[in-house]
């Protein structure tokens, strides 16, 4: 055979290889499915999460624009009066004994008298805002397949405009009452990043007091328990919750109150990104003024160039009630990057410490993808969680990012590694970083839906990214 023809063989090989995956993404989502709504996994999550739905909407865009609006749709009808979107929209149906803590544990949070109605039962804490993005991305999805479609798509984007507009005012004021350009969370969980070493410092100033025994249904669900948070990481957990409820889920008091209050550089940034989404959203629904949206992608990229650290070359978390910066080498650093248009100096670095060996330089690694924590941080751990595991769902961030950016060749790159990483056809939530292993749940929706848009990436961009 000659080289020609060997190029076409594998090419063709690479092709069917892609297909079966691509066939596999879409059976995960498939099993998922709720109807309007999907499971962020089959046993371990059987609700709803926020930003899951919004990375969901982006994969299900690729199948169908129609119902990867309702995803969108489903999750906002349960928005708070606040502008709030719930971190979790607990499932009615979840068999009992599912996941803690459930819906029982955050009934109270319904009588707060911003809650929508329930049951459904909603939490109190919010995720990270990747829903405009998402948004964005089922309008464009349409607008390309043109047709009933795209009108459809057009009024689903009229009908969540002010919505997501709502949300996005809400973490700008209630989350940011000093106006800094920064988002105050409440709780780890808040960040999506539960067990980060971002947390540590600001959580060993919890004092944890009295907690009746609880059950731990995540651990029977996993491999094994080092895959999860530990029981001090989970007191705590719990222990921010009841202070929130005991706060009334009331935003002023718990600025006065809690503990645990940090300025989130992942959280902005993604907001940042997000407000860039919504800005090209009020364009496509004819909104004149935009000047709000304007001033807060101002103030958040300010806010963001303000948390970077030379010395490691990240962007780093601030703790409010600590009075200091975080400093920990995780994937959140890369905050600049990802809320997009910095200078090219800025953006040069971040990508310096992106190929160091603290990340996708380090000579152990079984895929060139980023651990979630640097394995030169303290506290570093390949198999737990946020301490180090690879997630697909932030590779996927960070690739829309460098393409964005302006660096197809290393947004190439990652996406390649990516889709080698799940090229078993395992949809894990998170990868063992040196063996690849996946970890975590199994079947993971967000997991299924990146790889579902990786793979199914129109030939404009792919050529474009070859360039
Ligand atoms: C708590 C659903 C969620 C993700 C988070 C991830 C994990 C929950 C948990 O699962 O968090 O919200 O019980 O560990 O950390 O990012 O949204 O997939």
């Amino acid at each position: 055979m000659g080289p020609d023809e060997d190029r076409v063989v594998r090419t063709r090989a690479a092709r069917g290889a892609e297909i079966r995956l691509a066939a596999r993404a879409r059976q995960v989502l498939r099993q998922n499915d709720m109807g309007v709504w999907t499971r962020a996994s089959p046993s371990l999550y059987p609700h709803q999460w926020s930003w899951d739905s919004a990375f969901i909407a982006i994969g299900l865009a690729r199948l169908s624009t129609r119902r990867a609006a309702k995803e969108l749709s489903a999750l906002f009808e349960y928005q708070w009066k606040t502008g709030k979107v719930p971190h979790i929209v607990f499932n009615p149906e979840a068999p009992p004994g599912s996941y803690f803590p459930g819906p029982d544990h955050w009934a109270c949070a319904a009588a707060s008298p911003d809650a929508p109605p329930a049951p459904p039962y909603t939490s109190c804490l919010c995720q990270p805002p990747v829903h405009a993005i998402a948004a964005l991305h089922v309008w464009e999805t349409a607008e390309r397949n043109g047709g009933e479609e795209a009108d459809e798509a057009r009024a689903f984007l009229r009908k969540i405009y002010p919505k997501l507009l709502s949300w996005h005012r809400y973490l700008m004021t209630a989350r940011d009452p000093e106006g800094s350009g920064l988002v105050t969370i409440y709780h780890p969980w808040e960040s999506g990043t539960d067990n980060s070493p971002r947390w540590d410092a600001a959580l060993k100033n919890v004092e944890v007091g009295y907690l009746p025994p609880y059950p731990r249904y995540d651990l029977g669900q996993v491999g094994s328990p080092s895959e999860r948070p530990t029981g001090a990481e989970y007191d705590r957990y719990l222990w921010l919750v009841k202070l929130i409820k005991k706060a009334g889920c009331d935003e002023e008091n718990i600025h006065r109150s809690h503990p645990f209050l940090v300025k989130d550089v992942l959280f902005s940034a993604i907001l940042v990104a997000a407000n860039e989404a919504l800005l090209e959203i009020a364009a496509s629904v004819g909104v004149k003024d935009v000047s709000l949206i304007i001033g807060w992608i101002a103030r958040g990229r300010r806010a963001i160039d303000g948390c970077w650290d030379p010395e490691i070359g990240l962007c780093l978390d601030y703790d409010l009630r600590g009075g200091r910066p975080l400093l920990a080498r995780t994937v959140a650093g890369f905050a600049p990057l990802i809320a997009g248009r910095q200078n090219p100096e800025r953006l040069g670095d971040v990508i310096a410490t992106l190929e160091s060996p603290a990340f996708l330089g380090h000579p152990r690694l079984r895929w060139r993808v980023p651990p979630s924590t640097s394995p030169l941080q303290e506290g570093f751990h390949p198999r737990s969680y946020w301490r180090g595991p690879t997630w697909p769902v932030v590779n996927w961030l960070l690739w829309w990012s460098l393409l964005r950016a302006g660096e197809p060749g290393r947004a190439r790159r990652l996406r390649h590694a990516s889709l080698l990483q799940l090229a078993s056809g395992e949809f894990g939530e998170y990868f063992e970083p040196f063996t690849g292993e996946p970890l975590g749940a199994n079947g993971q929706s967000w997991t299924a839906a990146v790889a579902l848009d990786w793979l199914a990436r129109p030939p404009v961009e792919a050529s474009a990214e070859a360039a």
